[in-house]
């Protein structure tokens, strides 16, 4: 088992199933290695989709391994028949998708219609890829249940409250700490990258307002974009220029073209979005972006960054 040290206690969910059964007999036919101990469970050790059922199994078990084999699984027809359980009772889900999630390999503008068309970029194929299920998901219980799931696809969204670490967090609160941190030791600031690439930024509390709008009106299994408009798209450069604007900042800019652009651009169409609500009035970036900085100021000790 590589690189573990001490015991070595291998949990399998849905242990009492096909591959789970074939897995229990070549251990006891003697494939186990000494110093493994072997746990199988079924859904009559606990129910996993029950959070506390799942926690108290492996508080109990204590694996350092899990062979995850627990599924609900059937040929085609029952497929097609219980294409997912469901939550009783819940009668509308909007989860948050992004657009970073589409066909890297794509045309310009993006629409809903195209999550599904290829590949995303390689830089977030694990995000994506979760992230796209979850408009399967919709559709499945939609198919079987009738209920409208449904899903919204920000762009890259800013504000209060964001997580302004400078190596995890998105690049308009990372600038903003960077400008905070180059205007309070008098050194230049570095944005990362050549600054061309192309963003639709949304303020969060704009992306809030359009939220409470889906829930309450918008009807549609299919997912929306919420983004400002294709025009309202600015470069990176730009974005570190209304940030240094913003926070009164006069020192020098580097561009650090060692680190990476990602991807150049991923311009979406807001098209679908206007045509319910026509008069919808975001806010001004520079405008948004001053806020953003005013909040980081104000709250600089309790910021996450
Ligand atoms: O917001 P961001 O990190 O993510 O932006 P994505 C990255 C772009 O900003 C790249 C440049 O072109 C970077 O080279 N950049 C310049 C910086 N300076 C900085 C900086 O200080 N910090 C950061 N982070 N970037 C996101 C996904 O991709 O798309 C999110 O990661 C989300 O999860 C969003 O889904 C929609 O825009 O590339």
């Amino acid at each position: 088992m590589g690189e573990s040290e001490g015991p070595t206690r291998i949990l399998v969910t849905g242990g009492s199933g096909l591959v789970g059964r074939a897995i229990q007999k070549v251990v006891a036919d003697g494939a186990g290695l000494p110093g493994e101990e072997w746990v199988f469970v079924s859904s009559k050790d606990a129910d996993l989709t029950d959070a506390a059922q799942t926690r108290a199994l492996f508080e109990k078990v204590q694996p350092t391994h899990v062979i995850h084999l627990a599924a609900m699984v059937g040929g085609l027809f029952r497929n097609i028949k219980y294409n997912l359980d469901f939550w009783v009772g819940t009668r509308k889900v909007v989860s948050c998708l992004s657009t970073c999630i589409f066909p890297d390999k794509t045309t310009y503008p993006i629409d809903e219609t195209m999550i599904h068309n290829g590949p995303p970029h390689s830089s977030n194929f694990g995000y994506s890829y979760a992230k796209r299920m979850i408009d399967v998901q919709n559709r499945a219980y939609f198919q079987q249940h009738g209920r409208t799931f449904t899903a919204v696809i920000p762009t890259n969204v800013f504000g209060p409250h964001d997580n302004f670490n400078i190596e995890d967090g998105h690049v308009l609160p990372g600038l903003i700490h960077k400008v905070h941190l180059a205007k309070s030791s008098g050194s230049a600031l570095t944005v990362w990258g050549t600054g061309t690439p192309r963003r639709q930024f949304i303020y969060s509390l704009d992306l809030a307002r359009l939220f409470l709008w889906v829930l309450r009106e918008y009807s549609e299994v299919e997912p929306i974009i919420l983004s400002v408009g294709e025009e309202d798209e600015v470069s990176i450069r730009e974005a570190a220029e209304a940030v240094a604007d913003a926070m009164d900042f006069h020192g020098e800019v580097i561009f650090d073209t060692s680190k990476s652009d990602g991807q150049f651009k991923k311009t979406a169409s807001n098209g679908k979005l206007r045509a319910h609500l026509p008069d919808f009035q975001f806010t001004p970036f520079k405008q948004a972006v001053k806020e953003t900085c005013n909040w980081f100021a104000e709250n600089y000790k309790q910021a996450r960054k």
